[in-house]
């Protein structure tokens, strides 16, 4: 209901007055909350018709009067008042007062209105009020009856226009009067037509109609007498009226007075300090406590290390490089990545990743996890109330139980990068193997031309190379270029393996880093967020 008056403020207020007391549930004084929670309910349910207009509509039986009524009280000949019957099929609007509630008749789907010149001999006290002639509920007409079932919903009062013939008809009393008893406050029955009884006749009418209504549980329904036809208590009736339209208005200014009185209880209770944002330190520090505890420097020390015994046994000179074979692969040890295997998965997703053979993580990194964890979340809440700073530590450690696994998962998901940059020592490996065999070549030949003198055979044609005899230089010379390969190539895989470790360490802190943000700080930063948000809207508010 968009009313272009102070109502419409008022309804933006109790929106920003719900959200703020949705994003303090469970954070703040529960009391603070509920009373937020009952002001709104109540102010909803006044504006929720009609904003602080108010509107009135005049009920009752085909030929009770309503439609004169209507046109008495608001000094028009706007309704067709009719010999057939029934006569009123849509109903009618008049309003009175300088807003326009044309948004409001929208609402209540009425397309006929009327707007009341001002009443001089009310001035303004009826202004905010709209009043509806409805058709007849007890029509031969199915529409007719919807149509007012579908008003008496929403109107704010209903004032029942009973004729002295058919006051006490069980259609009236029934179907609307007895369930509405719970209404009797916004509820009016005005005996019409009293111009054609006696004083008796009309005492006897209204001593009846009372005490039918009190047999209904209707007692504080106020009871008037009118002739629409001579204008007898309309005046009167018009004074019922204006006393309802500034009940209504009283009524809407303590809400708004409630309102703010509500959001203030809510703004004391939550707290009004910004929150302060989670530190970049804080996060090294906890991430730097957790790259600890998943092993970290365990692991890439072991990239190392298997990187030097797989790079030595692929170049190293073949004769003694057997001897590493019989060294334990390290990250094999650990259950970590094999040269070969590269491993992109995500850490969160659920697979079936084994564990590693990484030792679990307890005593003095576990506690290290521990405090950082708690001074992430001592900072997020700093200078917040209790409730907050509750709900922001909890947040902080809502995944704690399980975040030695994901530690583990994101360990051991990490791509090493342990397949690539090792395609020389294969290079280097063939070399080798050419020397070896040439050095076996260089024996051999040696060994033939032993045999050769032994058995006093004519000697092998001397072949001779830089001037020295070829079997030799085969031999030596393949036994020391192989050692000096082997030498240089160590060069090489120390470099990589150092190269290898830091790469590692590096995408192990990011995964670690990935862990911390989805499972620490998107609790914390969310609960942050909810604080803001609460309250914004409660400083939006005052
Ligand atoms: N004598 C007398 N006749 C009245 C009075 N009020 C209404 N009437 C007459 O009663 C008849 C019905 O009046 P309406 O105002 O059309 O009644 P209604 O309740 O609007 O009827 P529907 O529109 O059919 O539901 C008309 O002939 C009016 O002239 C009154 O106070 N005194
Ligand atoms: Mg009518």
């Amino acid at each position: 209901m968009a009313r272009k008056d102070p109502t419409a403020r008022l309804v933006e207020r109790v929106r920003l007055l719900g959200e703020a007391a949705d994003l303090c549930s469970g954070r703040v004084d529960e009391a603070a909350v509920a009373e937020a929670r009952r002001v709104i309910d109540q102010t909803d349910r006044r504006l929720a018709v009609s904003g602080d207009a108010t509107v009135v509509a005049l009920a009752g039986a085909t030929g009770s009067g309503k439609s004169s009524t209507f046109n008495a009280l608001s000094a028009t000949q706007m309704a067709t008042v009719g010999v057939r019957r029934p006569t009123t099929s849509h109903a009618l609007a008049s309003t009175w007062g300088e807003d326009s509630a044309e948004e409001l008749l929208d609402w209540l789907q009425i397309p006929r209105r009327h707007a009341v010149e001002r009443d001089p001999s009310m001035a303004a006290a009826l202004d905010g009020l709209v009043l509806l002639d409805l058709p007849d509920h007890d029509s031969t007409e199915v529409a007719h009856k919807l149509e007012v079932d579908r008003l008496v919903k929403l109107v704010d009062m209903l004032v029942w226009v009973v004729d002295p013939q058919k006051y006490a008809d069980a259609a009236l009393h029934d179907r609307y009067l007895k369930p509405l008893a719970q209404h009797a406050e916004v509820m009016m029955v005005v005996l019409n037509q009293v111009d054609l009884l006696s004083p008796e006749q009309r005492d006897q009418c209204l001593r009846d109609l009372r005490r039918l209504l009190s047999s209904e549980g209707l007692e504080r329904v106020e009871v008037m007498a009118v002739s629409a036809a001579t204008g007898e208590g309309i005046e009167e009736l018009r004074g019922r009226l204006a006393g309802r339209v500034a009940d209504k208005k009283l009524a809407a200014r303590r809400l708004a007075a409630d309102v703010s009185a509500a959001a203030e209880t809510l703004a004391a209770a939550s707290g009004t300090a910004p929150a302060a944002p989670v530190s970049r330190r804080s996060v090294d520090r906890l991430n730097a406590a957790l790259a600890e505890a998943a092993g970290v420097p365990l692991v890439t020390e072991a990239v190392g290390n298997a990187w030097r015994l797989r790079g030595g046994l692929a170049t190293g000179w073949p004769v003694l490089a057997w001897i590493a074979k019989f060294k334990p692969d390290p990250l094999r040890r650990l259950r970590l990545g094999q040269l070969g295997a590269g491993k992109q998965q995500s850490a969160l997703d659920a697979g079936p990743v084994g564990r590693t053979s990484l030792p679990s993580t307890t005593g003095v990194p576990k506690a290290r996890v521990e405090s950082a964890l708690r001074a992430l979340a001592d900072e997020a809440s700093t200078g917040l109330t209790r409730g907050w700073s509750d709900a922001i530590r909890t947040a902080a450690r809502a995944n704690s139980a399980a975040l030695p696994d994901t530690l583990d998962r994101a360990v051991a998901t990490t791509d090493l990068d342990l397949d690539r940059h090792r395609g020389w020592w294969q290079l280097v490996r063939v070399v080798q193997w050419l020397l070896v065999a040439g050095v076996v070549v260089g024996l051999a030949w040696l060994g033939s031309a032993f045999v050769f003198a032994y058995l006093q055979l004519p000697p092998l044609p001397k072949v001779t190379w830089w001037q020295l005899p070829a079997p030799t230089v085969l031999t030596v010379g393949g036994v020391l270029a192989g050692l000096l390969l082997a030498g240089l190539s160590r060069i090489g895989v120390e470099v990589g393996a150092r190269r290898r470790a830091a790469k590692a360490r590096h995408a192990l802190r990011a995964a670690i880093a990935a862990v911390t943000r989805k499972q620490v700080l998107a609790g914390v930063n969310s609960e942050i967020e909810r604080y803001e948000a609460a309250r914004g809207a409660l400083e939006r508010l005052r």
